[in-house]
């Protein structure tokens, strides 16, 4: 059975998407798909956060999915986070047009991605390649613009 997901992103300005989530069966990749706008031109961090709380906006997601407590990463990566997708890139016309392929999320088990939350940032994401602290936590790619919390469909 195919598992499907999706998830909403919004934020306090104008950067919005969808992105769609489909895995064929329980330890193949994940699919994601989908489209953020509004964003500056550029290469903007793609991250799965931890909660799917955003009480108090998208801080509320907490830091990057991190079930295996490794330090953050490219996607490529020996050592990264679940929720490490690096960077997604927007054109002159605003948006970023998404297309990745993931063996390390899963949409089911107890490390399903479900219930957690999308982030988009502001900035490049350095991939744990910053030379400093933050870039093994956070790749350095700032404020959180827009995010949603991953949810079922059909
Ligand atoms: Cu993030
Ligand atoms: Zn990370």
């Amino acid at each position: 059975m195919v598992l499907k997901a999706v998830c909403v992103l919004r934020g306090a300005g104008e950067v919005s998407g969808t992105v769609h989530f489909s895995q064929e069966s329980d330890a193949a990749p994940v699919t994601v798909t989908g489209q953020i706008q509004g964003l500056e031109p550029g290469m903007h961090g793609f991250h799965v956060h931890a909660f799917g709380d955003n009480t108090n906006g998208c801080v509320s997601a907490g830091p990057h999915f991190n079930p295996f407590n490794k330090t953050h990463g490219g996607p490529q990566d020996e050592n990264r986070h679940v929720g490490d997708l690096g960077n997604v890139i927007a054109g002159g016309d605003r948006v970023a047009k998404i297309e990745i392929t993931d063996k390390l999320l899963t949409l089911t088990g107890p490390l399903s991605i479900i219930g957690r939350t999308m982030v988009i940032h502001e900035k490049e994401d350095d991939l744990g390649k910053g030379g400093n602290e933050e870039s093994l936590k956070t790749g350095n790619a700032g404020s959180r613009l827009a995010c949603g919390v991953i949810g079922i469909t059909q």
